[in-house]
């Protein structure tokens, strides 16, 4: 059976210190979206964006969790939209917005079912409330999922009811002390980008894949484009060098999608911080459109 894709944008940058993020969603469509998906051989149907108040027009609040209200409010409607989705048989694929979103899309993946989540990142994204140095919600969202520190006590945040033996890491390139340390003493899996060094990335995210989806019913994969390097996609608010080349991005989405396959282990995904604004020639957003194909079963051959 056809797939059909379920395309929402989430155009949100309550999370990110720089403005730009939230022209992610047009970004990604504008950079021909709807024809690589026509190539991976996937129906789909574009549900627009949800509506995001301008962040000028809001008082961030709280230093330690800027906006965090407004983004409970765009992650509830946004969860709703991804389970009404699954229900209806389609595979959500979230356009962002900063990384924050994903909490969102990983609560309504997760209603009536159990998952695991692969995270494709330069950084841990596993910041609490307590431990963050920004107050950047887009470097908590698994600690939110997850329950962690305050979170514990935010329903809508960590309603994904995650197991960490199910959330995996791919690329980790950079993080702060109290991340890592909360990292090493979860039950979460970590690949490095060492491990892609040694390894290789197709070795890498077969072993990430064996992780995630033991024991659940599906997969969130979560893609932030600064998991390749600043060279490939400049178009992102916070570039650490020494990331995944475009061969390897496509390489990892390729074996996801080779497991989904076998397997039909996607739920859902999103593709988040891409910052047109940043980007050179909307770069970084063509190769999100891309990588989503590459997800979704593109295939040169
Ligand atoms: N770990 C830092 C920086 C950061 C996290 N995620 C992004 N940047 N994109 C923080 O602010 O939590
Ligand atoms: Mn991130
Ligand atoms: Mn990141």
């Amino acid at each position: 059976m056809t797939r059909t894709v379920h395309l929402i944008g989430a155009p949100m940058d309550y999370g990110a210190d720089r403005r730009g993020v939230d022209m992610g969603p047009s970004a990604i469509r504008y950079a021909d979206l709807a024809d690589e998906l026509a190539a991976a051989g996937v129906e789909a149907v574009d549900a627009g964006d949800l509506l995001v108040p301008r962040a000028e027009e809001r008082d961030p609040g709280d230093e330690s969790a800027k906006f965090l209200p407004e983004i409970e409010d765009l992650c509830t409607r946004l969860a709703d939209e991804v389970a009404d989705a699954i229900d209806g048989d389609r595979t959500p694929l979230v356009l962002g917005g900063d990384h924050a979103v994903a909490i969102g899309s990983m609560a309504g993946c997760a209603r009536d079912a159990d998952i695991g989540a692969v995270w494709f990142d330069a950084h841990g994204d596993f910041n609490t409330p307590e431990t963050s140095p920004s107050g950047n919600v887009h470097g908590m969202p698994l600690a939110a999922a997850l329950g962690r520190g305050d979170f514990a006590n935010m329903p809508w945040a960590n309603a994904a009811g995650l197991r960490e033996e199910n959330v995996v890491y791919v690329g980790l390139r950079t993080l702060d002390e109290a991340e890592r340390d909360a990292i090493r003493d979860s039950d979460m899996k970590a690949y490095t980008m060492s491990d892609i060094d040694e390894d290789g990335i197709t070795e890498v995210v077969e072993a990430a894949l064996d992780y995630a989806t033991d024991g659940v019913d599906g997969i969130h994969v979560s893609f932030d484009m600064d998991w390749l390097d600043p060279h490939e996609a400049p178009g992102v608010g916070t570039p650490v060098r020494g990331g995944a080349t475009y061969r390897e991005a496509h390489a990892a989405l390729e074996t996801v999608a080779e497991r989904d396959r076998a397997e039909d282990v996607l739920r859902s995904m999103d593709i988040v911080e891409v910052n047109p604004i940043l980007d050179e020639s909307n770069r970084t957003a063509d190769i999100a459109a891309e990588l989503a194909a590459s997800a979704l079963g593109k295939r040169i051959l």
